[in-house]
Order: C-alpha cells, then sequence, then structure tokens
C-alpha cells in the first residue's frame, strides 16, 4: 500500500443473538462484498480484513428456536462472543498498524464487546451513539427483553450501582470486570445523535444523568459545531453507528427494528464527516444491517449502498 495511506481494520461480529430475527448475522459478509466489489473503498485507505472475531455458528440462532426460547435472549452465548469480540477489538487496536478499527456486527449488542475492548485500550474514549434507539434499557426497563436494546446499560455496569439500573444475566458479563474493562460513565463519556424512539425508562434515566443528547436537524449541527470545541478533544472517539438511524421508508428498509422518520443519508453522512474531520475516531461499529428484514431487491440494493455511504463518510481523512 502506499505509504500515506491510512488503515482500516475490519473485525467481523456475525452474531443475531441480541435479537429475534435472523440475517443481521450476515452483514459482515455482506459489507465485505461492498469492499470487494469497490463501493466500501474510501479514497486513501487501505482495508484489512482480520476476519470474525468469533465463528458465525457461535453467534447464530435460528428462527425456530428463538421461538421455542419465547424469544429470550441466550445470554451465555451471546456473552460468549461479545468477550471474543473485545479481545480482537484490544488486540487490533494495541497492534498500532491501524489508524481505525470497525466492528461489523451483527446485532447491537456486539457493541457491549467492541465498548469494552475500547475501554481496555483507551478509558478516556468518548462514545457517540448513532441511533434511533438509546440501547439503555435495563432487564427491568425492557419492555422486549432484547439485548440489542440494552446495550449502553451492560456497558456501563458497576459494584455500587442500584438494583434498579444494574442487570444480572446469571452473571454472564462479568468478564467485564475481571478482564479490566472500565464501566462506561454515560454522563460523561456518551453522546446521542439520532435518538427518535426511547422507552420511558430509558428517557427517565438519561434525564436523570443529564446524557448528552442530539436528535433534531438543528440538533445535528450543533452537534457538528460541538465537536469543534470539544473540552477534552485529546481523547479517542468511538463511533456506534445503527443504520436505523436513518429514515426506513426511504434510506434503510432493511433493519430488525424501524423507527418512524429519521436522518437521510445526506444528514448523517454530514455528521460523520464532521466526526472523521476531527482526526479522534480509532473505532466505530457498524450494526443491524439485515437484509433479510425487507421485501424487495431494490430495498436490499439501498440499504447496502447507503450503509456503504456512511462507512465511507466516516474514513474521510481529515
Ligand atoms: B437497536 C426497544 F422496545 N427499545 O429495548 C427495546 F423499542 O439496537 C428497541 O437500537 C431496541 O436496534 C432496538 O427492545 C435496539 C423497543
Ligand atoms: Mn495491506
Ligand atoms: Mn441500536
Ligand atoms: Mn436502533
Amino acid at each position: 500500500r502506499a505509504s500515506s495511506a491510512r488503515s482500516v481494520a475490519l473485525v467481523g461480529a456475525p452474531t443475531n443473538l441480541g435479537q429475534r430475527r435472523v440475517g443481521v448475522e450476515s452483514a459482515p459478509e455482506t459489507l465485505r462484498r461492498l469492499a470487494r466489489d469497490g463501493a466500501l473503498a474510501p479514497p486513501g485507505w487501505d482495508v484489512h480484513d482480520l476476519g470474525d472475531a468469533f465463528a458465525r455458528e457461535d453467534g447464530f440462532r435460528s428462527a425456530a428456536d428463538a421461538a421455542a426460547d419465547g424469544g429470550a435472549t441466550p445470554f451465555a452465548a451471546a456473552s460468549a462472543a461479545h468477550r471474543k469480540l473485545a479481545d480482537a477489538v484490544t488486540r487490533a487496536l494495541g497492534a498500532g498498524r491501524h489508524d481505525v478499527v470497525l466492528a461489523l456486527g451483527g446485532d447491537h449488542s456486539v457493541s457491549i464487546g467492541s465498548i469494552a475492548g475500547v475501554l481496555r485500550d483507551a478509558p478516556s474514549a468518548r462514545i457517540v451513539w448513532i441511533d434511533a434507539h438509546a440501547d439503555v434499557n435495563t432487564e427491568r426497563t425492557s419492555p422486549s427483553g432484547n439485548l440489542h436494546g440494552m446495550a449502553l446499560a451492560v456497558s456501563r455496569q458497576r459494584r455500587g450501582l442500584s438494583r434498579d439500573d444494574s442487570n444480572d444475566f446469571g452473571g454472564a458479563y462479568d468478564w467485564l470486570r475481571t478482564t479490566r474493562a472500565p464501566p462506561l460513565d454515560l454522563a460523561k463519556r456518551v453522546t446521542y445523535v439520532g435518538s427518535r424512539e426511547l422507552d420511558p425508562g430509558e428517557e427517565t434515566l438519561l434525564n436523570a444523568l443529564n446524557v448528552s443528547r442530539f436528535t433534531g436537524v438543528d440538533d445535528l449541527r450543533a452537534f457538528t459545531a460541538s465537536l469543534a470545541s470539544d473540552d477534552d478533544p485529546g481523547s479517542p472517539i468511538h463511533a456506534s453507528l445503527d443504520v436505523d438511524v436513518l429514515d426506513p421508508s426511504a434510506f434503510m428498509p432493511c433493519v430488525g427494528t424501524r423507527a418512524r422518520g429519521g436522518l437521510t443519508t445526506e444528514q448523517c453522512v454530514d455528521v460523520l464527516r464532521a466526526l472523521a474531520a476531527t482526526g479522534r475516531v480509532r473505532s466505530a461499529d457498524v450494526v443491524e444491517l439485515n437484509l433479510e428484514a425487507c421485501e424487495t431487491d431494490e430495498e436490499r440494493a439501498a440499504s447496502a449502498a447507503n450503509a456503504a455511504a456512511l462507512l465511507n463518510a466516516l474514513l474521510k481523512s481529515p
């Protein structure tokens, strides 16, 4: 590669265990195909595929098995997969050979793993959660029981949190403590972009902690402006991109959890370019792309192309 090229490492996280639908586990393969076809090919970047962090079969549940379980999340299996992703992300960041490490989901519960991996490498990292949803339900507030809607609640778990704010899951995530993954401080480290469908428990929690949220179009402008005057300009940024932040009726029909309204591809591209321009993005997730959750070939082609456009924007050289 040209010596001036920047390097992005891809780590696959092919799992559907955080929710009930089949199809989202195939997104890493879809994104790799886009990379091979030249659709996911940011100019000036060298793409290094590090393979999957865990076997697809270890992160997979069939529709029949999900129905038999009543849809309940298989926490032990999900946690084991997320732990492997955390290790792969920490390794890829620590190797120092890549400018950005990109985790390819899978459903959004994979962020439990990638964020643990990031915080082990850089405890001061900022998380920008770009998503229609807040994904901060606990096992008590979750209306669905689906782990992908609880990812940030698991990441913030620590000793001393009230019982209402905690999750147990039979101890499945105790490795977060024993492998020195620091708990995520929501108020200090997390910024929400594009969130528009919060559950009541999430709303209460985010208001109580005063977590930053940028939702409407004016808000997005305020967010990009705020990046320029960040009070902590040195800390790395992890962008967690749930593609359902885009409007499903026009730009991203192929997602498991559709939320009415949402960003245009162009609006989201602007946000991601502004993030890239800080030069602080060290890692990102792209999650929830599910080409089996939509109807037509046109929808599949548009969803895949728009996902690639978002990643190209995030990988724009400053
Ligand atoms: B995603 C939900 F109730 N909030 O907890 C829940 F609306 O990763 C949806 O953002 C969560 O797609 C969506 O199940 C999870 C629901
Ligand atoms: Mn190379
Ligand atoms: Mn999400
Ligand atoms: Mn979402």
